[in-house]
């Protein structure tokens, strides 16, 4: 134990479980009822336990494991390590040392908060924050004209919610030139320079309402993919608004340098999530709802869903041949079961049927398998992608299928030949055997190694470089929904716990070594070498030719009736202007460069009672656009403390009153 943490009555843990798993079984209760033997056996060997036992064994283990200080072994392991009360097991440390930088770059998405965060493996301190799809003070995202056009342009919604961070690849490994991330919300796609750290471009894809899964071709990026997940008519514009039957779901692709939309294929049931094979041909998309019900009892009836893979060459094809429809401008290709498309020898989508709403879908590094995890069936599908091509009968193509464990949700790799399933329901990371997965009957418990506990309730799980075809190992985070009671008490809306496991090369025993709180709310994260990233400490002068001002060109320009540019340079410790005089009503652009050559030396433009506070970093040049509506005197302010002179370094804006 360590010493704050002390031991708790196992019954008061037991029935603290009892009452998290009762919430989650509210929404999974109802299908069991129209099952006969409510049994969660889905008629795979091995799986005879009902559901409600099965949960109460995984729940006592997992109680016991916190209890006694070991983690629930199932298999494998000898149950002396790898508990959360003794993090020190192997003396894996995570700590970097004052001036020592990380080894890797973590990008974390920020769910609905809208924005990305950059925090550093394996200390777990927060780097940066990228605004996306919100707007953000700090920097001035969504204020100063460029970003509030980028904002507005693509829908003008204040908010997004980002589920998947993906970083552009070349040869099947990060390249480091950009980030892609969906908008589950209002069905976007966006772009993260990663020169800059900066989002440069967001695409609202027409013809879909919420984009979910999100991932890039591999190997080389061909395109950014998106799933859509809420069915709706199409087009969506209150024709047909009350016949579900008619909704459909929409898989696109984007190019990801003009992120403009290239074609959508129209498919059956809910899309999930969606990753590629290593070699171009395929998308893997997990998929609820095939009873394309609107509510819960009819989305879970059915004891399979259908796991959809995409032939992307197959798809290109019939765009090229003009076999589609054009919706609002963009080829929609029929990809549903019916489609003329479906019945040839290259059907454009393959239909796996998989047990019950799978949730997730991850591709292995060397390209094999997709790992479709169960969600509502304790076990994961993988499917073999090299088998995909020829087989004609879609069970075929299931190379294996352990039962890990309640509520898997995501599975990530260390690259030597383990896979880490994600348990919601019980709480846990499982490590298990992928070849010994192959070699077991279905069902069978056989390829686990080693269950890890975590607190509590784990969403995506993912290991260092687990997504390029080489990855690193070492560090695995579990991003964790809940933190009851692992952190200082700040109020009902809690953080989520991300938690650092050391697994290493996967030969030892995996180890808890941090928690990290995080604010709502990540779903996934991925992680880059340091030496893959090259982000820029200074603005290039040559990218803004244009606007670039220098101490000379400080002035005022009058450019209408009701309109002036101020221009203005800034650096330590003044503004190119002491003052300007604008008259009441103006429109007034103001465009301000940071002249300073240096890095690390910010300056931020705020004028009192205008809304407008921005950032301009070195070589930086921003602009904004306001009304001087109230005439008086405006202190503009530099909100970066950048010199001893800070607080001196200022400017006035005077608004003279209209004339009469
Ligand atoms: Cu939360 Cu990937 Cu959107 Cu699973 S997703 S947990
Ligand atoms: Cu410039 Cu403070």
């Amino acid at each position: 134990m360590s010493k704050n943490e002390t031991p708790r009555d196992p019954n008061e843990v037991l029935e603290e479980y009892e009452e998290t798993l009762d919430s989650v079984l509210a929404e999974v209760e109802s299908p069991d009822e129209t099952t006969e033997d409510n049994d969660l056996s889905l008629g795979l060997p091995g799986l005879s336990l009902g559901r409600r036992d099965f949960m109460k064994a995984g729940v006592a283990a997992g109680a016991m494991g916190s209890v006694a200080g070991c983690s629930a072994l199932t298999g494998g392991g000898d149950g002396s390590a790898g508990s959360q009360s003794t993090p020190s097991g192997s003396g894996a440390s995570h700590t970097v040392e004052p001036g020592e930088h990380d080894e890797y770059y973590g990008f974390w998405s920020g769910g609905h908060s809208g924005e990305l965060r950059v925090i550093g493996i394996p200390s777990m301190r927060e780097l940066t924050r990228i605004p996306v799809f919100n707007t953000d003070c700090a920097s001035g995202y969504g204020f100063t004209d460029d970003t509030k056009e980028l904002l507005e342009e693509s829908g003008g919604y204040s908010w997004g919610d980002n589920h998947h961070p993906n970083l552009s690849e070349t040869d099947g490994d990060y390249d480091g030139e950009y980030l892609y991330v969906n908008d589950k919300a209002n069905g976007r796609i966006a772009r993260v320079n990663l020169t800059y750290f900066e989002t440069d471009a967001i695409t609202d894809v027409p013809n879909m309402q919420a984009i979910h899964g999100c991932c890039v071709l591999s190997p080389d990026t061909k395109y950014v993919l998106g799933n859509g997940e809420f069915r709706v008519p199409l087009p969506n514009d209150g024709t047909d608004a009350k016949n579900p039957d008619n909704y459909t779901s929409l898989f696109v692709a984007v190019d990801p340098e003009s992120m403009e939309t290239q074609w959508q294929v129209k498919v059956d049931g809910n899309l999930d999530i969606v990753d590629t094979g290593k070699e171009g041909r395929w998308a893997i998309s997990s998929a609820y709802n095939s009873e394309e019900a609107t509510d819960i009892q009819g989305m879970t009836k059915d004891d399979r869903d259908n796991v959809k893979a995409f032939d992307i060459p197959a798809i290109e094809q019939a765009v090229e041949n003009g076999n589609y429809e054009e919706v609002n401008g963009i080829p929609v290709v029929d990809g549903t079961q019916e489609s003329s498309l479906n019945q040839g020898d290259r059907p454009i989508v393959k239909y796996i049927p998989t047990p019950k709403s799978p949730h997730c879908v991850e591709v292995g590094p060397n390209g094999d398998y997709a790992f479709v995890a169960g969600k509502l069936s304790p076990t994961v599908t993988m499917i073999d992608l090299n088998a995909l091509a020829d087989s004609s009968d879609p069970e075929d193509v299931v190379a294996g299928r352990p039962r890990v464990g309640l509520g898997p949700l995501h599975t990530t790799f260390d690259g030597n030949g383990h896979a880490y399933t994600s348990l919601f329901i019980d709480s846990q990371a499982v490590k298990w055997d992928i070849e010994a997965a192959v070699e077991a009957e279905e069902g069978s418990e056989d390829p686990i190694i080693e269950k890890q506990d975590v607190h509590y309730n784990p969403g995506h799980i993912q290991a260092l470089e687990a997504m390029t075809t080489d990855p690193d190992g070492e560090w695995l985070v579990s991003l964790n929904k809940l933190s009851k009671d692992r952190f200082l008490p700040v109020g009902p809306i809690m953080p989520d716990n991300d938690q650092l496991i050391h697994i290493g090369q996967g030969e030892e025993e995996m180890e808890l070594v941090a928690d990290h709180p995080a604010y709502p709310e990540p779903h996934d994260c991925v992680f880059a070498h340091k030496d893959k990233i090259d982000a820029k400490k200074v603005y290039d002068k040559d990218d803004y030719e244009e606007t670039y001002i220098t101490e000379e060109d400080s002035g005022v320009e009058r450019t209408g009736d009701n309109s002036v540019h101020v221009k203005m340079t800034t650096k330590r410790s003044e503004f190119g202007l002491p003052d300007f005089t604008v008259q009441e009503g103006d429109e007034v652009k103001l465009s301000t460069t940071n002249i300073e050559g240096v890095q690390d030396i910010i300056h931020g433009v705020a004028i009192p009672e205008h809304d407008i506070n921005y950032a301009v970093a070195p070589q930086d040049t921003r602009e904004v656009t306001f009304t001087a509506d109230d005439p008086g005197v405006y202190w503009i302010y530099c909100t970066y403390f950048c010199s001893a002179l800070h607080l001196e370094m200022r400017s006035r804006m005077i608004v003279e009153p209209a004339e009469g």
